[in-house]
């Protein structure tokens, strides 16, 4: 029950496999349909093929416009075989029966990326492809639809074993309406921008399966991976140097830790664990940043995601390979740090060339039920020049420092927050608590665990500086912090009861600053 190519229409804007495709149809006794520059392509390699014009007895027309949206054509691909009325029809007709469509569409979003004018773009929305590549997609029972070329060999394949199987008819279809979806959503979504719109009435968000996943948060979930073609550098776009496949919760995670690193100029190393940091330090070197950043919270390090934001060196990478560890991300390693940790069979090693931008502008999504929320990356960083004194006393530069720091870990832990940090590294963080009190006695009691199995007498949050990831509602958070021995503070402020805060702060001397920004992560 294979099916033979007796006649196939070739019309491709990536011309890439066209000569090789043509060549096997035409051995195997295909006549050859094209369309202008496919026809002349494959004529020049020696190829004989019949103009789509000449098999119509209908010119091209409109610059292109019109030049398979004809009755013969499309008559062609969508008869029936299997009816005798279609077939007579057909007949009736003049029309012969086309058994394979190949077609790739114009360049819509090269065109657009080019830096084209609105014109241009437009003249590159394909019409007749989708129209051909839909139709015969739809008779998948009689004809085959192959819409790029990475699915020419295994066309050839089945020509060559005598025909194409109703199994891969079927497959391609598939591929076929999911390619021509995405290419209206990304049209569709051009269209949103030229009118300045980044949220448009209708949305569909369009990806390519990258693979499919083990399993997915837990193992009773499937899951699978898909990659939306965004050049930002991070989980999607990286290499795997070695190391077992990532798993869900992996790209997860390794996706938070990266963006975390990102946030940082100087070398810093994160650790993530849920989703969630354990410990981030920058410092003078990465090896330094990394005793830092363990320091925090060596017991969650244990099986965590390591991102560092320069080249991995090896000293660095010795270090890290001392405990269990899940993934590292990087943006480059040296050789020597890949042989340390080639010896970790298991190890995940992630390189992704560069370190984005964290104020680059972006969507972020969320499934809800019966839809999804979008809404902008947060894109949002506050500098020194955001922020405002509001006690007596002003930070230090040291302090100031530390502040800007922490409020930068405090975007990337999940609400509530509230981060210690000292000298360039986090000494505590609480993460994702219902009330902001229990984040920072949460970190608070962590940081004492830390400083016992630093062998410290005084927990790592004395003398430290603290953020909050949104303002406190009321002068206990804040006084709880200062318990911990906190002795500058940034939040944003906003709160109808700042001047209480603000009090509470004054009465026990400490310095805290308002940045005016929030950062909520749920
Ligand atoms: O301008 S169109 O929308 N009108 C059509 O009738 C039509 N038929 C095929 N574009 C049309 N095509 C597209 O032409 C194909 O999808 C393919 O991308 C391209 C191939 O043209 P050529 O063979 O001249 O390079």
């Amino acid at each position: 029950d294979r099916l033979p190519i007796r006649r196939a229409l070739l019309s491709v804007s990536d011309k890439s496999g066209l000569i090789e495709l043509g060549r096997a149809l035409a051995e195997k006794g295909a006549q050859l349909l094209s369309t202008g520059g496919s026809a002349k392509a494959l004529r020049e390699a020696g190829l004989t093929v019949t103009d789509v014009s000449e098999h119509t007895g209908f010119p091209e027309i409109l610059d292109g416009r019109v030049k398979t949206l004809v009755p013969q054509i499309h008559g062609g691909i969508l008869g029936r075989r299997d009816l005798p009325a279609h077939v007579a029809q057909m007949q009736e007709h003049d029309i012969a029966p086309i058994d394979l469509v190949c077609v790739n569409l114009y360049p819509f979003a090269a065109t657009v990326a080019s830096g084209a004018g609105p014109e241009d773009c437009i003249e590159n929305i394909d019409i007749g492809g989708p129209a051909l590549i839909r139709a015969a997609a739809k008779n998948h029972a009689h004809v085959a639809i192959l819409t790029e070329p990475a699915q020419y060999a295994a066309l050839i394949d089945m020509l060559n074993a005598g025909g194409t199987t109703l199994e891969a008819r079927r497959n391609w279809a598939g591929a076929a309406y999911a390619h021509t979806a995405a290419y209206d959503a990304m049209i569709a979504a051009w269209f949103a921008r030229q009118e300045g719109e980044i949220f448009p009435p209708t949305m569909t968000l369009t990806g390519t399966r990258r693979e499919l996943l083990r399993y997915g948060e837990n193992p009773h979930q499937k899951a699978a991976f898909y990659v939306n073609g965004e050049k930002r550098a991070g989980i999607a776009t990286a290499t795997q140097v070695q190391g077992k496949a990532l798993s869900y919760n992996n790209l997860n995670d390794t996706d938070a830790a990266f963006e975390a690193v990102a946030e940082f100029e100087e070398p810093t190393v994160v650790i993530v664990k849920h989703a969630n940091p354990c410990g981030v330090a920058t410092a003078q070197s990465l090896s330094d940043a990394w005793d830092a950043a363990l320091k925090c919270d060596p017991v969650s390090a244990f099986g965590g995601i390591v991102a560092l934001n320069r080249k991995l060196d090896a000293a660095t990478a010795e270090k890290i390979s001392a405990i269990f560890t899940e993934v590292i991300v990087a943006p480059d390693a040296e050789d020597a740090a890949k042989e340390i940790l080639a010896k970790k069979k298991n190890l995940r090693l992630l390189l992704t060339g560069s370190v984005p931008a964290p104020d680059a502008e972006g969507l972020a999504f969320r499934s809800v039920a019966g839809g999804f929320l979008a809404q902008n990356r947060d894109a949002g960083r506050v500098t020194r020049a955001d922020l405002r004194v509001v006690t007596t006393r002003a930070p230090t530069e040291a302090e100031m420092a530390d502040l800007l720091f922490a409020f930068h870990v405090a975007k990337h832990v999940k609400s509530n927050a509230v981060i210690y940090a000292k000298n360039g590294a986090t000494v505590g963080i609480g993460a994702g608590q219902m009330s902001r009190v229990d984040s920072a006695r949460i970190a608070a009691r962590k940081s004492e665990d830390a400083a016992q199995q630093a062998g410290e007498s005084a927990p790592l949050t004395q003398g430290s500086v603290a953020a909050s990831d949104a303002f406190f509602p009321f002068a206990d958070g804040l006084e709880s912090v200062v318990a911990a021995g906190a002795i500058a503070v940034i939040q944003p402020g906003g709160s109808i009861r700042d001047q209480e805060v603000i009090d509470a702060a004054d009465r026990a001397g400490i310095a805290m600053v308002f940045t005016g920004m929030r950062h909520f992560r749920h």
